[in-house]
């Protein structure tokens, strides 16, 4: 009896000790993953305060830095990434891009959008070198289909100079994001372009080279309806340029001055509206459309 007694004493005083070393280890084990959590929180904090200021887009699932990219600041030239692409693009099988900067060489990947976010590559630019590229062309298939969104996206190229979607990721800005712009296949008139019968929308030529117009010359301005949104949304123009609203969606909108300085009334789908800014006094404009008031634009008349 008493050996037993003795037996289950030093038993017990052994599991005492053995549950104090294991309680140690386990408050080791705690602390080191409250750390990892909290510097994961900050890190996280930060990401999402540099990520407000930019269009919100993740990178995608293939894109994930990893650890170690992201810890170090960024010592390479990333803020060299850069991409340049005109708001609408012309419906059809050809994207051009304005302008590319590149930090290593790398290529302009046209997508669809899903979303309001980058989905599949529907085509790629050829190899562009570091440095900037101007009239980046990118023939797509399927072709841009009127008055859908799509994206230009930079991904640089692994050193194969051969592109491939698994290999060649995304190009980041200095904050990490990758580098992507979203524009609108539209047949409306791009914004540099000059269109000499005012009124007129319909496939203006495509001619790569454009005339400069005199300062002095009335331009039409065109936007596009579409999606519950007027496309461009901020539009700056020379006060006697007309603008041609024309509803693309397949309900009615208007377009109508926040202070009452025009108002469209109802556009039903394939309806136009001209607003001539001679009458308009020079100054920053904001509109809505009465039926959706999230639906805004500005329009500035300088
Ligand atoms: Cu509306």
């Amino acid at each position: 009896m008493p050996e037993n007694f003795r037996a289950e004493k030093y038993l017990l005083i052994t599991t005492l000790a053995h549950i104090k070393t294991s309680y140690r280890m386990m408050d080791m084990k705690k602390l080191i993953i409250v750390l990892v959590v909290a510097i994961l929180v900050g890190f996280g904090i930060r990401q999402y305060l540099n990520r407000s200021n930019q269009i919100a887009v993740s990178p995608s699932p293939t894109e994930t830095p990893t650890p170690t990219e992201t810890a170090t600041p960024s010592a390479t030239p990333e803020e060299a990434n850069s991409i340049v692409a005109p708001d609408m693009q012309k419906p059809g099988s050809t994207v051009t891009v304005d302008a590319v900067m590149l930090a290593k060489a790398g290529y302009v990947v046209v997508t669809s959008d899903s979303n309001g976010k980058p989905s599949s590559g529907i085509g790629h630019s050829k190899l562009l070198p570091a440095g900037m590229s101007q009239k980046v062309t990118v023939t797509v298939s399927p072709a841009l289909v009127k008055n859908k969104y799509y994206w230009a996206v930079l991904r640089v190229d692994n050193g194969d100079s051969v592109y491939k979607a698994s290999d060649d990721l995304a190009a980041k800005n200095s904050k990490g994001d990758a580098v992507v712009v979203r524009f609108l296949a539209s047949n409306a008139t791009p914004s540099p372009s000059v269109s000499a019968t005012p009124g007129a929308s319909a496939s203006p030529s495509s001619s790569a080279t454009v005339t400069p117009t005199p300062s002095t010359a009335t331009n039409t301005k065109n936007v596009s309806i579409v999606d519950f949104a007027f496309a461009p949304s901020n539009l700056t123009v020379k006060k006697g340029d007309k603008i041609v609203f024309t509803n693309n969606d397949s309900v009615t909108h208007t377009v109508t001055a926040d202070g009452g300085a025009w108002d469209s009334g109802n556009l039903a789908n394939g309806k136009s509206y001209t607003l001539d800014t001679t009458k308009l006094a020079v100054g920053t404009y904001a509109y809505h459309c009465t039926l959706h008031p999230s639906m805004k634009g500005t329009l500035v008349v300088q």
